[in-house]
């Protein structure tokens, strides 16, 4: 069995000096995927098979409004059929060896890192995001197929032996603990059956990845819908299918369907055949969710992760110069839109001045605009709901507190919402300190003692990722201790709150963030997608 090691294709490049040769190869795949790629029209796929619906979704690009194809709006009927095409597969599915369901895993593992950079190249202009964002995402979902496929192996297929020895005396009616004969016990994890894979815009790739396999590597089949109405994402979605696939996952195991999430999403949480979804999304849909299917009395295995609204704390005791990278990255980069962007900040009185002019001068340094250009680091947002949201909460923040930076919307000579960085200082009891925007906007608040900073962290209904500033050792491991956070970090120069590594630091919410405690990229994940099951036979 192979150690994981995780895919670092930037780094890789860099390090050996050929920087020149990523952008290269970044580049020419924007423009073979504008050639051969866009504008095309996509069926749903269900059993294998292509279906069209009556209604039609057009994808755009959020940095120009180039069509990036069309798209089938699928239906509540739509979405059934997926289901009984994916019940109709789980025998055959569940029934094959787990090394089988690895070796496929690894063949999606060789035509990712075959298609990294056209897959990088359709997500930059699907979602906006840079192209280092972008090979940093595919990058995490074959880190995810690798990490999960050597779970499997290193769990031996999550199946356990044990037994009860023969007494040598007989009871002539049991009770609890009577002696009798031998036992044999297997203890097998075995798969719930049908999974709906509900997935977000931001992370299409890797999420819907790392969730896809999680299910499918157990034994369950997959009704997989990438976010498909506001924020589109449905053509890497419609990649991953096809790579998925390819590599030989049989048909009817993974399906893949476009539409409402108030039809096809509804349609998998409200479904007996569904045994269990896997969301990533806002918190608002995680739990009306899980109430819907409660309601119907529905028992489904959730595994949600459900938004942040991440803290950091610099303490007056911190390299102030690695707190501004680390809090501007974090807060602005793919601007904000991540569930682990850091929304808030908190500073030490003492240090308020420096740390709010330093950071700013780094907010006016970064490039907005297109984000297939190497120099951008923030692209347009997702949508215009997004740039409505953006708009609404500084109008808020004018009102109710001070902006200290930003709040514009940007001409970058494109059709697309780009805008500033923004900071504002709020109270912490102003809902901008409470709710999560997704959009970059950092809310500043400010501390004499550490206890309070902490206790201001965690006033939170949230609880993903968390950040700490400071070489104090006592601050150190006070945060450690009080973090009411999934995802803690400290003195990360490269981000205060994001850019969690598969394997690494495992990456799943407490409080409001999530449902089951376990991360993803964890031993603790692929658990989660079976149920256990005890057999003991009798001698
Ligand atoms: C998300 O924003 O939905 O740690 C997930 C990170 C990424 C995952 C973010 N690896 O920022």
């Amino acid at each position: 069995m192979s150690s994981f090691q995780n895919e670092s294709t930037y780094r890789s490049y860099v390090e050996r000096g050929n920087e020149a040769e990523f952008d290269k190869l970044f580049e020419e795949a924007v423009e073979r995927v504008k050639r051969e790629v866009l504008g095309k029209k996509h069926g749903i796929f269900i059993n294998g098979k292509e279906i069209f619906a009556n209604e039609e979704l057009v994808e755009r690009s959020p940095i120009d409004g180039a069509v990036m194809g069309t798209f089938q709006k699928g239906t509540q009927e739509h979405a059934m059929q997926a289901i009984s095409a994916a019940k109709a597969a789980f025998e055959n599915w569940s029934g094959t060896d787990y090394r089988e369901r690895v070796k496929i895993m690894r063949n999606a593992v060789e035509l990712f890192r075959k298609h990294k950079f056209e897959i990088a190249a359709i997500l930059s202009m699907e979602n906006g995001k840079s192209r280092y964002e972008s090979v940093g995402e595919v990058d995490e979902a074959i880190d995810f197929l690798n990490y999960y496929s050597d779970e499997m192996l290193r769990n031996k297929g999550f199946v356990r032996k044990t037994r009860i020895g023969a007494s040598s005396k007989q009871v002539t009616a049991g009770f609890q603990g009577a002696p009798g004969n031998e036992e044999r016990i297997t203890l097998p994890l075995r798969p719930y059956g049908v999974f709906g894979v509900i997935a977000p815009f931001n992370f299409p790739v890797s999420i819907s990845t790392g969730m896809s396999t999680g299910a499918l590597i157990t034994g369950n089949t997959v009704v997989f819908k990438p976010s498909s109405t506001d924020n589109m994402t449905m053509l890497t979605g419609l990649k991953i299918y096809e790579m998925f696939r390819e590599a030989g996952v049989p048909e009817g195991a993974f399906n893949y369907i476009t539409g409402p999430g108030s039809e096809v999403g509804n349609e998998l949480v409200v479904s007996p055949d569904v045994n269990g979804i896997a969301f990533t999304g806002s918190r608002a849909t995680g739990l009306e969710m899980m109430k819907r299917a409660l309601e119907l009395n529905l028992t489904k295995a959730f595994i949600v992760e459900m938004g942040g609204k991440n803290p950091t704390i610099v303490s007056k005791k911190a390299d102030i110069n690695d707190a501004v990278d680390g809090v501007a990255s974090a807060a602005f980069g793919f601007d904000g839109q991540k569930c682990s962007a850091c929304s808030r900040v908190y500073v030490q009185d003492s240090i308020k001045e420096e740390f709010v002019s330093k950071l700013i001068d780094k907010m006016r340094s970064f490039k907005i605009g297109d984000p297939l250009k190497k120099e951008t680091y923030m692209g347009p947002l997702i949508s215009q709901k997004a740039l409505d949201k953006y708009k609404t909460s500084m109008e808020e923040a004018k009102s109710t507190g001070k902006v200290l930076y930003g709040g514009n919307t940007v001409n970058a000579g494109l059709q697309g919402a780009y805008v500033e960085p923004a900071l504002i200082e709020v109270e912490q009891s102003n809902k901008l300190m409470h709710e999560e925007l997704f959009v970059p906007i950092l809310a500043l608040g400010t501390f004499k003692k550490f206890d309070e900073a902490l206790q201001k962290a965690n006033d939170v209904e949230f609880g993903l990722t968390a950040g700490l500033y400071s070489k104090n050792r006592k601050e150190m491991t006070e945060f450690t201790r009080q973090a009411q956070a999934g995802v803690v970090y400290i003195n990360r120069r490269t981000s205060a709150t994001t850019g969690a590594i598969v394997g690494m630091h495992t990456f799943g919410g407490w409080k409001g963030s999530g449902l089951t405690g376990k991360g993803t990229g964890s031993r603790y994940y692929l658990p989660q997608f079976m149920h256990e099951q005890s057999v003991a036979v009798a001698k």
